[in-house]
């Protein structure tokens, strides 16, 4: 019985080599092996097609290369087979660094900064006040926690939105969708960390970011599908918002001719904010199999139901 690797876009080397280091007697293998499909026992895969699944009779667990899983959430997804997510609390902190990282470039103006020394210029420009850098966390989970943490003690005022109520120390909640614009009309800085679900999908369009104060900024490190790009662009061209840095796409990479890569305010990264561990991924895999085949609960098993 084996481990099947099928991490594409991303290489599959790096997993595989980390998996076979601790997988003992357990095969682990990747497209362009030799292998009875029948034998494959879980599957480390970042994105799936409809049609894959059905090939693996014997799967018992359905393993994601990165925190993510919307990609994974295939129709013939059997019910009964667990999926798995990447649970690293460095991933966590490294996305709250890319998020800061951006933030501090817009509030603190480093492109115009750069723009002067390449001509020479001494010119000291005033310095955004607190009050007009407001940070709004879209999604309170590991993620959107760590990155409001790592805001509040460099003086901004942070606020974050989540499905439910709940209490974080120097966090202002808003909850469900009758409090999103109350969320948005504060928050100068707004910060999508939210799971890709049917009801997240699209939610950052021509009303949400509409909704933000003129002059916002917007930082998507949740997924592509979240924004509905036409909308932003013409929020953006339109002066509505200041600029946009973007880690995530709909489609990745965007096509060479996407208005992504040369837009003037926009920062594009190629889903970089951060990337757990291959040794973290490989050992979360071969724990869920291991607890798979023993009957017993995994603890980052998605919630199907929720999406995440
Ligand atoms: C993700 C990841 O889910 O990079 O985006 O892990």
């Amino acid at each position: 019985m084996a481990i099947l690797v099928l991490s594409r876009p991303l290489p599959a080397q790096p997993f595989v080599e980390a998996l076979r280091a601790i997988a003992g007697d357990t095969p682990v293998w990747t497209e362009g092996d030799d292998f009875d499909p029948r034998r494959v026992e879980a599957l480390l895969a970042w994105r799936l097609k409809p049609g894959i699944l059905p090939r693996y009779p014997g799967l018992r667990v359905l393993c994601s290369t990165g925190a993510g899983v919307d990609k994974l959430m295939v129709g013939d997804l059997p019910a009964a087979t667990p999926v798995t997510r990447v649970v690293d609390p460095l991933q966590a902190v490294q996305i709250a660094q890319y998020v800061v990282a951006c933030t501090l470039r817009f509030t603190r103006e480093l492109p115009r900064y750069e723009a002067q020394q390449a001509s020479a210029q001494w010119l000291r420009h005033p310095v955004r006040s607190p009050e007009a850098c407001r940070i709004g966390v879209l999604g309170l989970g590991a993620v959107g926690q760590a990155i409001a943490r790592a805001f509040a003690p460099l003086g901004f005022e942070v606020a974050g939105w989540a499905r439910r109520p709940r209490e974080l120390p120097g966090v202002q909640v808003f909850a469900g969708r009758e409090q999103l614009g109350a969320l948005l009309s504060r928050s100068d800085i707004l910060v999508n960390a939210l799971p890709l679900t049917p009801d997240t999908r699209a939610l950052l369009g021509r009303h949400t970011l509409g909704a933000l104060p003129r002059g916002a900024f917007v930082v998507n490190v949740g997924r592509g599908e979240h924004v509905v790009e036409p909308d932003l662009r013409t929020l953006l061209d339109d002066g509505h918002l200041a600029g946009a840095a973007l880690d995530v796409f709909e489609r990745e990479p965007p096509a060479p001719d996407n208005w992504v890569w040369t837009h003037p305010k926009v920062l594009a990264t190629p889903h970089i904010a951060a990337q757990a561990a291959f040794q973290t991924v490989a050992e979360q895999c071969l724990d869920a199999l291991r607890r798979a085949r023993a009957g017993l609960p995994q603890p980052h098993a998605v919630d199907r139901q929720a999406g995440y």
